[in-house]
C-alpha cells in the first residue's frame, strides 16, 4: 500500500485492515460473562487493569496526595449579574505547588444546586471570559511552548466554552488549564503532579507508569472531589467534558471515576474513542512518536501492532456503563477518524444492554448535523477539528434529557 502524504496515515476505508476486536463478555481466563453483576465484579476492573498496563498508566498510588483548597474569589455579580464566580485553588499536596485553579460560574437564577460541566481547556482561566479578576497565572503555555503572560490573550477562547449560553440553560461551568496539572510537554515528568508523586515509584518509572492523560485525568478527580463539598453545585450531575486530547483525558476520567454522571469525548480521535484497529488517520505509531509522554511506555508495543492490544477502545466506553456517554465527531476532522469513532461508540452498546438501557439508537454512521441520543450519544458536525456552539448544543439536550432538566 502506497499513502501519498507525508504522515502516511490512511484516510482510504479500502486500506482499512480486516479487525476482529476483542470481546467485551470474554475474560483473560476463558470465562465468559453472564450478566451485569459479573460484569461489575470481574470483567469490569479486568478491563480497566488492561487500560491501566497497556494503555494510560497507573498512579504511583491508589490516590496520592491529599485534598485540599482555597476559595479566593466569590463574585454574586458576574457576567454582567446573570452567574455567581468562585475562583478555588485545589492544591495536590501539603505544598503549594503544584495547584489548579478552578474557575466556576453558576446561574444566579435558581433554587437547588446547579448541574454542571466540568472540562480542562488549553490557555489558562483568563483565556475563558473578559472577567479582569481571572489572574493570568504563570503557566507554560502551549503555543509557545514556554510561559508568556499577556493580558492580550483575555477571553481569546471564550467561543470554546460558551458560558454565557450555558449559564441561560441552567447549567454551571467548572474549567481548569490542564498545564496547571501537568505541562503538556516530552519531558512533563519532572513536573506538575509528577514532580510531586513521581518519587513514590522510586529510581525508575516502571513501564507502567502515568502518562500526561492519566494526570490530567487525575486533576479532573479532585475537581469533583471539591465539587462533591460545594453546596451550589449538585455533585451527583456534574458532566465531564474535554476536546481531543483532552476528550481522550475525559473518557479515561469517566472510566475511572464513576462519580462523573455524564462523559462527553468531542473529538478525541486516536488514543481516545476511536478504534485503534482500523488505523484511520493518526495511528499508534503516530501518536506515540509525537507525543510519547501522554500515555505509559508499555504502549509503545503496539505501535504498527494494533491487532495484538488487549482491547479497542469500544473497551474504554464500555467502563463508562451504565452511566451516559456521548462521543461527537466532525466530518472534516478524518484525522480523529470520525466512523471509527462512531463504531466505537456502537460496538460499547452490549455493554448497556443488559442493564436495561438502549444504548446508541441507531445501526449506522448518522447524517451530518443529526445528533442520536439514547445511552449512549453520538454525533457527526460538519466542519473540522474544535468544540463549536453546535457541539454544546448537544451535550446540553444530552444532559436535559439524562438530568432530567427543565433548565
Ligand atoms: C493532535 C493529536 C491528536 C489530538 C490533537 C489535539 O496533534 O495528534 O491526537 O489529540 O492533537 O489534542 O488537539
Amino acid at each position: 500500500m502506497s499513502l501519498n502524504n507525508p504522515f502516511q496515515v490512511n484516510y482510504d476505508e479500502i486500506f482499512v485492515p480486516n479487525y476482529t476486536l476483542p470481546e467485551l463478555f470474554l475474560c483473560l481466563d476463558g470465562t465468559e460473562i453472564k450478566d451485569v453483576d459479573e460484569w461489575m465484579k470481574k470483567r469490569r476492573p479486568e478491563i480497566l487493569e488492561l487500560f491501566k498496563t497497556h494503555m494510560y498508566g497507573r498512579l504511583p498510588e491508589e490516590r496520592p496526595g491529599c485534598f485540599r483548597y482555597e476559595i479566593f474569589d466569590t463574585e454574586k455579580n458576574a457576567l454582567g449579574g446573570i452567574a455567581i464566580r468562585k475562583q478555588v485553588k485545589i492544591y495536590f499536596t501539603e505544598k503549594e505547588d503544584p495547584s489548579l485553579d478552578l474557575l466556576i460560574y453558576l446561574p444566579v437564577d435558581r433554587k437547588n444546586p446547579a448541574p454542571i460541566f466540568t472540562l480542562l481547556h488549553f490557555y489558562g482561566n483568563h483565556t475563558v471570559t473578559e472577567e479582569k479578576a481571572i489572574p493570568i497565572r504563570p503557566q507554560w503555555d502551549r503555543t509557545y511552548n514556554k510561559y508568556i503572560p499577556d493580558e492580550n490573550t483575555r477571553a481569546s477562547h471564550s467561543k470554546t466554552i460558551p458560558v454565557r449560553k450555558i449559564i441561560s440553560r441552567g447549567y454551571g461551568v467548572a474549567t481548569a488549564y490542564y498545564g496547571d496539572i501537568a505541562p503538556d510537554i516530552k519531558d512533563c515528568f519532572s513536573h506538575g503532579v509528577f514532580g510531586a508523586f513521581d518519587h513514590i515509584f522510586g529510581e525508575k518509572r516502571p513501564s507502567d507508569a502515568w502518562g500526561a492523560i492519566s494526570a490530567w485525568a487525575f486533576g479532573l478527580s479532585r475537581i469533583m472531589d471539591y465539587c462533591e463539598i460545594d453546596q451550589d453545585i449538585d455533585s451527583k450531575k456534574v458532566a465531564v467534558v474535554g476536546h481531543s486530547r483532552l476528550g481522550k483525558t475525559a473518557l479515561w476520567a469517566g472510566a475511572q471515576d464513576r462519580r462523573f454522571a455524564v462523559v462527553i469525548s468531542n473529538n478525541s480521535g486516536c488514543g481516545g474513542a476511536a478504534l485503534s484497529r482500523r488505523k484511520f488517520g493518526e495511528t499508534l505509531r503516530v501518536i506515540n512518536n509525537a507525543f510519547p509522554h501522554w500515555f505509559c511506555d508499555n504502549f509503545k508495543k503496539y505501535n504498527e501492532n494494533e491487532e495484538n492490544l488487549p482491547f479497542d477502545q469500544h473497551m474504554l466506553i464500555s467502563l463508562i456503563a451504565p452511566g451516559p456517554v456521548y462521543v461527537a465527531s466532525a466530518d472534516e476532522d478524518l484525522w480523529a477518524d470520525p466512523k471509527g469513532e462512531f463504531l466505537s461508540a456502537k460496538n460499547a452498546e452490549p455493554v448497556y444492554n443488559p442493564f436495561g438501557l438502549e444504548g446508541l439508537p441507531c445501526d449506522d454512521m448518522p447524517d451530518l448535523d443529526r445528533p442520536v441520543m439514547g445511552a449512549i450519544g453520538y454525533h457527526i458536525r460538519k466542519g473540522g477539528h474544535g468544540l463549536t456552539e453546535c457541539d454544546w448544543d448537544c451535550y446540553m439536550n444530552f444532559c436535559d434529557k439524562h438530568f432530567n432538566y427543565k433548565g
